[in-house]
């Protein structure tokens, strides 16, 4: 669909993302061709790359993103941590940057109390990252963690902090101007996740007050102002017990963004192309106001409830729409999803004047929805609804694996 749309189109490569999206001299090669001025991102691939950052701006290019700068420093785990200590904001106890040896594991471990999280300072996607409830389990989970850094990530380093057992994902959007001016848009509750995939979001997030709210999003916005930031970012935080924690920082737009786009009726990705050619912001922190509440599910080619991928021909395609509905999508009739990419299909993407109404439509549109010819998660999301906790809003990062395995697994 976007090849279809676009006003000049370059192939870039054969179908694998390591010859072509991730292909660096591709993507260079397709500006010089077109005589393209800038390059956005997206979110995957390289949009998080600090080399290629680099490389853009050596060929007289600009990246629509932060300096690669920041995406180094945000990248690495630990000195993210640091420098979110550095600017007041409150991070998960822990160690004071890297452990290297079990002993010093060991010790810390002592320290902060059973159980505690062994994390990767590379690590992503949950790969790297081990849990060690007593004494007796640090050993191993310090060895496994430093072992998936090192082959997964080339980086064995591994630091170690408090492990929450019930907490919720928030994470703060943040936007700055790259000149020491930066504001917040809220918060997103991204919880519902399997295995490290998010499926709902929603914003806002329904356990936090405007309260809260305001001072932790103050917080997140002086922070990137002190480092000049540009362009968006997000800052993730596991709460627990009205407490924000620090985990990481998304130097990118993330899949999950018009939830925030649709509550404060603003367009990121037009501010992120504002900013990237000097322009100023194009609001204040005054006039971010929240209008209502939305939601986002991901539809995924998928089968359940392995949620196996399920590429093939889309025989038949409907998006839904009316008042307070956003379908993203590059489908259409006759398209095939191809098996190299992801499995994200489409996001749905409903805005109501509150959350009841926002579950309502979102009930709606998923009922007006049509994908044949390849299976997708929508069903799930037909039984989320029928959840007293996802209608009430009391979830927590582990529910949704624990609804799954008691709901769809096989007998
Ligand atoms: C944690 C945690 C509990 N305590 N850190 C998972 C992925 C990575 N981005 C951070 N993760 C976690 N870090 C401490 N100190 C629990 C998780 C976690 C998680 C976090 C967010 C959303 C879903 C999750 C699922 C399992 C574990």
């Amino acid at each position: 669909m976007h090849v279809r749309m676009a006003d000049e189109s370059v192939c870039i490569g054969p179908p694998a993302g390591t010859e072509s999206y991730l292909s660096i001299p591709a993507i260079i090669a397709a500006c010089e061709i077109t005589g393209a001025q800038a390059i956005h991102p997206g979110y995957g691939f390289l949009s998080e790359n600090a080399n290629f950052v680099q490389i853009v701006e050596d060929h007289d290019l600009i990246f629509i993103g932060p300096t690669a700068e920041h995406i180094r420093v945000m990248g690495d785990k630990i000195t993210a941590k640091e420098t979110m200590i550095k600017l007041g904001v409150p991070v998960v106890p822990g160690s004071d940057g890297g452990v290297a040896t079990l002993e010093d594991a060991q010790r810390i471990g002592e320290e902060i109390g059973y159980p505690v999280i062994i994390k990767a300072t590379a690590g992503g996607g949950g790969k790297g990252m081990k849990v060690a409830q007593t004494a007796a389990d640090m050993p191993s989970a310090f060895q496994t963690a430093r072992a998936e850094g090192k082959s997964n990530f080339g980086n064995d380093e591994v630091y170690i902090e408090k492990y929450l057992t019930t907490p919720r994902h928030i994470e703060i959007q943040v936007f700055g101007d790259g000149k020491g001016r930066a504001v917040h848009l809220g918060e997103r509750d991204c919880s519902l996740q399997r295995r490290h995939q998010k499926v709902f979001e929603e914003a806002p997030g329904p356990s936090i007050s405007p309260e809260e709210r305001a001072k932790i999003g103050k917080v997140c916005a002086d922070a990137m102002a002190d480092i000049n930031y540009i362009g968006a970012g997000t800052i993730e935080f596991l709460y627990e017990n009205g407490e924000f924690y620090f985990i990481e920082m998304n130097t990118r737009l993330q899949v999950e963004h018009p939830v925030t786009e649709a509550i404060f009726g603003v367009d990121l990705v037009r501010e992120q192309i504002r900013v990237a050619e000097g322009q100023p912001m194009s609001f204040t922190q005054e006039d971010l106001k929240i209008n209502g509440h939305a939601i986002e599910v991901r539809i995924n080619a998928e089968k359940l409830p392995n949620f196996t991928p399920c590429p093939g021909k889309i025989t038949q395609f409907h998006a839904p729409g009316g008042l307070g509905v956003r379908m993203d999508s590059a489908l259409y009739d006759g398209y095939s999803i191809p098996p190299y990419y992801d499995s994200l299909i489409g996001k749905l993407i409903v805005h109501g004047r509150d959350r009841p109404e926002a579950l309502a439509r979102l009930n709606r549109a998923l009922g007006e929805l049509i994908v044949d010819g390849v299976d997708t998660t929508v069903p799930l999301f037909h039984a989320l609804l029928q959840e007293e906790d996802i209608l009430s809003g009391g979830y927590n990062i582990h529910w949704l694996e624990h609804w799954l395995e008691t709901n769809l697994s096989e007998a």
